[in-house]
């Protein structure tokens, strides 16, 4: 089995932590039992300093050996290939596990972050509530229905849309049990525990060094 190494950035402030997408990929390698080690890039000069490997300046990234691969949903997909407990083989169960999968990117993900970022910059009249409002209503109305969104158990989809969903204005936004208690299900599992913490531990190991590097 090649080496997989989670790229992501040496530091950030308290804010994002717990939340830098290096988790959904954490998380994935936990659920799938596959090694992995962690590097990262400096946080500072980020927009620039790693565009030869993230085009965007951003992360997470995923080195599978000599394979490359950004964008957190492309190295999910890359990760669910090498284990069935992400993506079932069974081709309905997998196409559902795809569709889903995408949704929790192109139909969620899409209206959420615009919705955070507005209501975060302090827009007075959010004109993006409605349009969030309609899809996480629709979500809602499926999770009332099923513990997990494809396949009958847990897979990729629920730990990318579950990871979307927890961010947590959007989590406080409205009253919608279902999708509360489904995300309750989801980070109470121990594949992603462990992810966060060691993620957390990355950062707060980091604002030691910065403390002991003192005033440049
Ligand atoms: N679509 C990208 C989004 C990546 C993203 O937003 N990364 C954030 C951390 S979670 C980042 O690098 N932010 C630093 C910045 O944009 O300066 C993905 O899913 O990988």
């Amino acid at each position: 089995m090649s080496e997989l190494t989670i790229w992501t950035l040496d530091w950030a402030p308290e804010g994002p932590r717990g939340l830098v997408r290096d988790l959904r990929l954490r998380w994935a390698c936990e659920e799938a039992g596959l090694p992995y080690a962690v590097r990262t890039v400096p946080f500072d000069d980020r927009a620039t300093n790693h565009l030869s490997r993230q085009p965007f300046g951003q992360v997470p990234f995923l080195d599978d050996g000599d394979l490359k691969i950004f964008e957190s949903g492309a190295g999910l997909l890359h990760l669910a290939r090498k284990s069935d407990r992400l993506m079932p083989r069974d081709p309905a169960a997998e196409a559902e596990t795809l569709q889903w999968t995408i949704a929790a990117l192109n139909s969620i993900e899409m209206v959420t972050v615009p919705w955070w970022f507005l209501s975060i910059s302090g827009a007075a009249d959010n004109a993006l509530t409605g349009w969030m409002e309609q899809r996480l209503g629709h979500l809602e109305q499926v999770l009332a229905e099923r513990e997990w969104l494809a396949a009958g158990r847990f897979t990729v989809a629920d730990l990318l849309m579950a990871d979307v969903l927890r961010v947590p204005l959007v989590r406080a936004f409205g009253d919608r049990p279902a999708t509360e208690a489904y995300v309750a299900r989801a980070t109470a599992r121990p594949a992603f525990s462990k992810a966060h913490a060691d993620q957390m531990r990355l950062f707060e190991a980091a604002d030691e060094e910065r403390a002991g590097a003192g005033p440049a």
